[in-house]
């Protein structure tokens, strides 16, 4: 790189697969769908690449070049794996079951019981119809329209029929992007919280159904949402994926450890349950979503801030992560309804998501860990988030990334024994 007569053009690349890279070897984190500039073929294992301003090696194997047919050939929302998830009862289960859930949707209902009289509500991915449900039973709308892309569709028409429902619920199969309403709504509830909040997207077709559907005045359900984060230990999933190379049977396989740390480390632990014991202070919003004012290009990249002063010494593992939403009341002044995924809530379906250091720190209870967390859209497959997270801790600063995190694919995460994974 020195001389800048061996240098050639740069050629951009894109990230066929994720890979953590280990800033003490200057090598880059690297997200699959990722755009990068290759400057250097180095060897033919590694080569000197740029992403975003930011130099380092990428193992060359890893990438491809730009203009690739079969990225055009693939859906980048994968509509078609997604909503046929949606087709089968497995995940309208694990939903439906969720009390936390299902009952604060309820609960929203019931509130706003009175003033929901008259009105007009748009259930935004009614799944089974749950909501609508609650809506056309609990309280008197004028109409409900229950949208709904996946098949589930002719079974939530049956559920509306069987429970005498028909008269206020009309159930609209397609893409709430493509369906036509014959009017504008009151009222515009969904259910579209993913992992860590975004993951999926679907607050994407909320806020276009909004712009599309809503009165001015209109109520959107939720109406807020957070993100919320906590620097943790993590000793036993440590233990369990990384220590246990140290002697399993006598033996020294710690050869294996660059390699847990790719497979166990690089990607966030969906599906983590933090125990209280295990927080290292007290945990942070660090982004905060208004459903009114949010805006689709505002989605493409969040970035918030955080200072934790520590509370009690300990190892310092990563990071956990979780939402919490509000649903404001119609009345003013009326009390709004949260539901919060958190550690000390009832636990949710969503449960937490954990982000591994590549190596624990000792930390002390005086100590402060300032960083920012970005939540960035991955740039080709668009219902996917990579998380970064850089952090330092009382002023030292660590150069590398905590965990740069690509979401397994939606079939995978939702650990859908019989989908085929994206
Ligand atoms: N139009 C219609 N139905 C949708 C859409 C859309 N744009 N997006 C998702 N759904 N909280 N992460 C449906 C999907 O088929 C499923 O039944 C439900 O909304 C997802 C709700 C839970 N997912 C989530």
């Amino acid at each position: 790189m020195e001389d800048p007569e061996d240098v050639l053009p740069p050629e951009e690349y894109v990230v066929h697969w994720s890979f953590q890279g280990r800033c003490s070897e200057e090598q880059l984190s690297i997200s699959k769908g990722e755009r990068l500039l290759v400057h250097a073929k180095v060897s033919p294992e590694w080569w000197w690449a740029e992403l975003r301003g930011v130099f380092g090696y990428v193992p060359a194997s890893y990438l491809y070049q730009g203009s690739n047919e079969d990225e055009e050939e693939e859906d980048p929302w994968q509509d078609e794996e997604y909503y046929c998830t949606y087709g089968t009862l497995n995940l309208h289960l694990e939903m439906l079951s969720d009390k936390s859930r299902t009952e604060a949707y309820r609960r929203v209902v019931v509130n706003n019981s009175a003033s929901l009289h008259g009105k007009v509500v748009m259930d935004l991915g009614c799944g089974t119809g749950i909501v609508s449900l609650f809506c056309a039973q609990l309280a008197r709308p004028a109409a409900v329209y229950a949208v709904e892309a996946s098949s589930m569709v002719e079974h939530t028409r049956e559920l509306v029929k069987q429970n005498a429902c028909e008269e206020v619920i009309t159930v609209l199969r397609g893409r709430a992007e493509e369906i036509q309403l014959p009017e504008r709504v009151d009222v515009l509830v969904s259910e579209w919280m993913g992992n860590c909040l975004l993951f999926e997207f679907m607050v994407e077709s909320v806020l276009l159904a909004r712009d599309r559907w809503l009165r001015e005045d209109g109520t959107m359900w939720p109406s807020s949402a957070a993100l919320t984060l906590v620097p943790c230990q993590a000793h036993r999933y440590y233990a369990d994926k990384m220590a246990f190379w140290e002697k399993p049977y006598g033996l020294d396989f710690t050869p294996l450890q660059p390699l847990a740390l790719q497979e166990f480390f690089a990607k966030p632990k969906f599906s983590h349950l933090m125990e209280p014991g295990d927080r290292l202070a007290s945990p942070a919003d660090v982004i905060c979503l208004d459903m009114y004012t949010l805006q689709v290009a505002d989605l493409e990249e969040m970035q918030g801030e955080f200072t934790f002063s520590l509370e009690k010494s300990g190892t310092f593992h990563g990071f956990t992560a979780w939402f919490s939403v509000c649903f404001e009341s119609l009345e003013e002044g009326g009390p709004p309804v949260d539901l919060n995924t958190g550690p000390d809530a009832e636990p949710t379906h969503w449960k937490q998501t954990l982000f591994m250091l590549d190596e624990p720190v000792s930390v002390r209870r005086e100590h402060l860990i300032r960083g920012t967390v970005t939540l960035r859209r991955n740039p080709v497959w668009r219902r996917h988030l990579i998380v970064t997270i850089h952090w330092e801790i009382s002023g030292h600063a660590q150069e590398e990334p905590a965990c740069q995190a690509n979401p397994p694919p939606l079939v995978q995460e939702r650990d859908d024994g019989g989908a085929t994974p994206v």
